[in-house]
């Protein structure tokens, strides 16, 4: 199994979370997406969108980061991905919600205030607007999580590993979350898994390579 990815952005986070959660180490190969190579026609070929993550397995090139969340955790029989039909209802719903509305009012907040800085381009300006996007957001998932331990099911699930990548760099995007209790018990459950710690050592690693290089 290969990966194409680039180990700082979102979507590719919830991909290496998964893989450290599985204890698997897929064949990885980043794309410096700082120097414009999803663009090139070598990656084109690969994924006509431009965009990591990119599974490749034998025949198949798969592109949306929960869709390679949901093959990985199927491939490898992980209970991250439920066998139960109601229960898997229950992690795809969590799943679409954050691809079509939490990536964008939260996504923004760490890509501007950590990624683009490791890449040279300056902090970038988060608005009024992106922090009412970013308020709604985390509401709804304050909700998902008021009587639940975990955002879908009753039990950690790769619903949980797509939300806890955008929570990854919280700390140093400055993300408010005083208000959400119920938000700030699942990041200090989520916390504890291994599979979180140690992803988010490797990003502390490169992230600071970065720095000493700039
Ligand atoms: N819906 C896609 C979004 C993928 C995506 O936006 N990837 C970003 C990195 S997180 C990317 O490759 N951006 C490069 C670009 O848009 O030029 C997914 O979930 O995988």
């Amino acid at each position: 199994m290969k990966l194409y990815i680039n180990p700082l952005t979102v979507n590719n986070i919830k991909v290496l979370l998964l893989c450290n959660a599985l204890e698997i180490e897929p064949e990885l190969q980043v794309i410096a997406l700082n120097k414009g190579e999803q663009r090139s026609d070598k990656f084109i070929a690969i994924n006509p969108e431009g965009k990591v993550p990119v599974l490749q397995e034998g025949e198949l090139l798969l592109n949306e980061s929960n869709a390679i969340l949901q093959y990985i955790a199927a491939k490898y029989q992980s209970t991250l991905w439920p066998s139960d039909l109601t229960e898997q209802a229950k992690v795809l719903r969590v799943l679409f919600w954050q691809s079509n509305y939490f990536n964008s009012g939260v996504g923004p907040l760490a890509h501007r205030k950590v990624v683009m800085p490791f890449w040279g381009f300056g902090t970038q300006e988060v608005d009024v607007e992106q922090m009412t996007k970013f308020s709604k957001a985390v509401s709804t998932l304050e909700d998902f999580l008021k009587d639940n331990k975990f955002v879908a099911t009753e039990v950690v699930s790769i619903a949980d590993i797509s939300l806890a990548a955008f929570f990854i760099f919280a700390d140093k995007a400055d993300m408010p979350l005083e208000h959400y209790p119920n938000i700030q018990a699942w990041l200090r459950n989520i916390s504890k898994q291994p599979w979180f710690s140690k992803t988010q050592r490797y990003l502390e690693a490169i992230t600071s390579e970065a720095i000493t290089s700039n």
